[in-house]
Formats: structure tokens, sequence, C-alpha cells
């Protein structure tokens, strides 16, 4: 194309000897204009997620893959499929791919010191999205963007402490051992009770995030402590909807003769709570797509970046579930 423009602007008058030279020249030019354009660079993003053991991580998953597309990124994704392994081979292939930035999704919080220096080593940037990692050098990530799950859990504690009046035995449905947000959601509503002598949590298992792990604890509980419980602080909504559905099959009415405390906020939970089978659930939202890329392109840009944001979250009980219902997007 680039050639035929060229040539044919020649002026007819051009001497033999002066036009290869002119041509040449024309040539490099054009070539110098049209390459960033022909050859603007495509980021290869490399995504190592933890796996889908929930509906928020879902969302998530999706959130990150549909903003990839829409930005023309290049994403590299793998699904860790809930071991910690899985992502460390994840992120070591992406450094032997030579991505332009790795996304994790930490599925613990401990054990990420040696790949992370592996990455820190190859020079690539890697975002630390949703967990948090305990590591003892803060430059072997670039960043952290998620919620704070310290203030989930002090939420959905000060909430219940209203409810009961601070009057309350507990089950707590514990999400997967040794991630930040059982962690961190543990900690902080313990902390939040403390101060309230006449609730206690009596029991406490983990149903690792999922549906079917919330059921089974939630049955194995109603055998162990019979009637002898008023609430149930689930980690996450999945673990609610599956302790729900042991509450009915023995018989209870979950939201009246249960208390339901939950986190995340996906929408069948918020459903869930207009309904009145969940008395409260925190939100944690999991749309990091947008945040994540911005982050990624002013990395790559080798501009600085906050080292931690946090997602604001909301509350929702049955005084706004159903007028939040219409604008839940996840
Ligand atoms: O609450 C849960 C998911 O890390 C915040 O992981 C995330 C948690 C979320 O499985 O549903």
């Amino acid at each position: 194309m680039g050639l035929r423009i060229y040539v044919s602007c020649y002026p007819s008058t051009h001497n033999f000897m002066k036009t290869p030279r002119l041509t040449l020249l024309l040539l490099a030019v054009g070539a110098f204009l049209a390459v960033p354009a022909a050859f603007a660079k495509t980021l290869t993003v490399g995504f190592a997620q933890t796996g889908a053991e929930s509906a928020w991580r879902t969302a998530n998953t999706n959130s990150l893959k549909s903003e990839a597309e829409k930005r023309g990124i290049n994403l590299k994704f793998s699904d860790g499929q809930g071991r910690q392994e899985n992502q460390i081979r994840a992120v070591r292939s992406f450094i032997a791919q030579g991505v332009d930035a790795i996304v994790l999704a930490p599925i613990v919080e401990t054990g990420w010191e040696p790949v992370l220096r592996e990455v820190k080593r190859a020079k690539i940037p890697i975002i630390i999205m949703d967990r948090t990692v305990k590591v003892s050098d803060e430059s072997l990530y670039a960043c952290f963007v998620g919620s704070d799950f310290l203030e989930e859990g002090r939420m959905a504690a000060a909430w219940l402490a209203k409810k009961t009046k601070g009057q309350a035995r507990i089950l707590e449905l514990q999400g997967t051992p040794g991630s930040a947000p059982a962690n961190d959601r543990r900690k902080a509503f313990a902390e939040g009770i403390a101060g309230h002598p006449g609730m206690k949590v009596v029991d406490s298992q983990s149903g690792d995030f999922r549906r079917a792990g919330g059921k089974e604890v939630m049955e194995a509980f109603l055998k162990k402590h019979g009637r002898n419980f008023d609430a149930v602080y689930a980690h996450n909504d999945d673990m609610a909807l599956g302790a729900i559905q042991a509450i009915e099959a023995a018989g209870l009415k979950p939201g009246t003769d249960v208390i339901i405390v939950s986190i995340d906020a996906i929408k069948e939970a918020v459903q869930a709570v207009a309904d009145g089978k969940i008395n409260c659930t925190v939100e944690c939202n999991p749309l990091f797509g947008p945040k994540v890329y911005d982050l990624v392109a002013k990395l790559v840009a080798g501009e600085t970046v906050p080292r931690v944001q946090f997602n604001k979250d909301e509350l929702f009980d049955s005084t706004n579930a159903a007028a939040a219902l219409p604008s839940r997007q996840y």
C-alpha cells in the first residue's frame, strides 16, 4: 500500500539517479510512522486464580476475563483448582513465557516467598489480588488490591450483636483454612463479639468456601448441637446457602429460627435476605477487572502505584436488600 502511494507521488521530472534514494527515504519514513500503529504492543498478562469454589470466585474470574477482552489484553488464565502448588506452577510458567505482568489471587497466605523471588528476579510486576500474602519482604510484589476482610468480620459481628442484643450462641462456618479471608474474618468477628459476654462461638469448622461444604458442616453441627444454638456466621454466602439447605431439611426456618449472617453479597444471597432466609450479608466486591488492568498499565509504564487499595464494602439486611437487588451485578 505505502509503496504504491509513494511511487505514484513522484513528479515525472525526477531524474533516474535521484529516484531510488528518495524512494528509500520516503519508504523508511512511511514505515517508521506505520510500525507503531500496526504493531502496538499487545499486553500479555498471566492470571493465577485460586479455583472456582464459589459464586464470588466465578464473578471475579469473569470480571478479569471480560475486561481483558475489552482492552485487547492477551490474558493467560490458570485455574489453580484449589491447590497452592498449581498456582505456583502457573506463576513459574508465566515467567517462562515472559508475560508483561502477573496477577495472583493467593489461595493461602503463606508459602509464596520462593516463587515471588523468582518473579522479582525476572523483573515482572506482580499484583496480589483479592487475598493478602504474608512475606518478610514487601518488595516481592508491586501492590495489593482487594477487600478489607477484618472490616468485614467486624461489620458482621457488630450487626449480630445489635440484632441479638448481645445474646447468641453462634456456629461458625469457616472458609479455606490458611486463607486470608478465613483468618481475618474469624479473628475480627471474635474480637467484635468479645465485648459481649452473652455471645459465644460454640463451634467452628471449615466448609472451604463451598456450598456443599457449608451444607455438610451444618448437617454435622445440627447432629451435634441439636437446637442449642441461635445463629450461624458463615465466612461466605455459598456456605450460608448450603447451610440453609441443611437447616430447612432439619425442619427449621432459616432467618427466623436461626439468625444467619454471611459475607460476599452475591445476588443470590441478597435475594435470600430479601426473602428473609439470610438476615445479613456483608459485601465483598469481586469485580476487579478494570482496577487490575489500570494497575497493570501503570506498572508496565514504570509508574508508581499505591501499595494497598481496599474496596469500600456495604452491608445488606432487611432494611435495604430488596431495593439493592436490581443493581447487584454479581
Ligand atoms: O469471600 C469467597 C471466595 O477471597 C474474598 O473467596 C475471597 C473469598 C470470597 O471463595 O466466596
